[in-house]
């Protein structure tokens, strides 16, 4: 029987804003997955993004959404998160959401260790205003402030979020789906910030500018490219060049903010 996503679509939200190919969708179908898995009460679930295509992505969900200021979401999912701790929450957003006009956010959120779920989709452009490039447009790529190819080095988000103090770092790709939703019920039952990187495709703005003919060549390439964490200590840095490291990148036990925060309030009441 067809997996039933209708249910947790609002009503009247449909028809999306996403192109043929746009891989945010396989991610919002992950995304579902996981919340089912994980039996999460929508009343009692916040999903929060800033803007970008990525960003539209709680709008289309039955369940308690914010759709925030560009850059902000890991800003007001604190909030979120801080004023009820009691509930789940989940941030979701694009590359240049969260780690160009984000950035600040993001590494701060991660060093806080603040129970949160952070599914980050890098789709390597900013894909919503016609292809900027952001800071994971890999070097060399073309988007429609870099004509001649990009000059700069990339963020790398995982390692990005692991070096700002997060303590589930996972990545998978929209070619992986089934990896997907795995990966995003583990960050939501992880107490701590939990970032999951999907590498997907924007083959509007990115692929045809970069010699991807299709969604399938695009799609092909993050499989070719994925080579799961465990298997590298096996390859040579030559093998890994070029390659994408998938699956749990990072994981530990540490105090989470909104916990240790309710140790102050005793402190200051007492
Ligand atoms: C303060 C502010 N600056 C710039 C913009 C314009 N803007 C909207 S979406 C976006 C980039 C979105 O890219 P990304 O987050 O990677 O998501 P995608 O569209 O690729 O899914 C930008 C620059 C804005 N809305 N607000
Ligand atoms: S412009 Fe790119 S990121 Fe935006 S909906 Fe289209 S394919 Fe997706």
């Amino acid at each position: 029987m067809a997996y039933d996503y209708d249910k947790s679509i609002r009503p009247g939200k449909l028809p999306h804003i996403w192109c043929p190919g746009c891989g945010h969708g396989i991610v919002m179908k992950g995304l579902i997955r996981a919340m089912d898995t994980c039996g999460l009460d929508r009343k009692n679930t916040a999903i929060v993004s800033g803007i970008g295509c990525a960003s539209r992505l709680p709008g289309y969900l039955d369940a308690c959404t914010l759709h925030t200021a560009h850059g902000r979401a890991a800003a007001f999912a604190t909030g979120v998160k801080m004023a009820k701790p009691e509930m789940t929450v989940i941030c979701c957003g694009g590359d240049g959401d969260g780690t160009a006009i984000g950035g600040n956010h993001f590494i701060h959120a991660c060093r806080r260790n603040i129970d949160m779920t952070y599914v980050i989709m890098n789709n390597f452009i900013y894909g919503m205003t016609g292809g900027q490039f952001s800071p994971c447009t890999p070097t060399g790529a073309k988007a429609s402030t870099t004509p001649y190819g990009n000059p700069d080095p990339v963020f790398d988000i995982s390692k990005l979020a692991i070096g700002a103090g997060a303590t589930f770092v996972a990545r998978t790709t929209a070619a992986h789906p089934r990896e997907i939703d795995k990966l995003i019920t583990m960050g939501i039952k992880h107490k701590g910030m939990a970032i999951i990187e999907v590498l997907d495709d924007c083959p509007t703005t990115y692929g045809r500018r970069n010699k991807f003919r299709s969604v399938v060549d695009m799609m092909k390439h993050l499989k070719a490219n994925a080579v799961p964490a465990v298997a590298a200590s096996k390859l040579t840095a030559e093998q890994l060049q070029g390659k994408f490291l998938t699956g749990i990148l990072f994981q530990e036990e540490r105090p989470e903010y909104c916990a240790q925060y309710a140790e102050v309030i005793k402190k200051a009441q007492a």
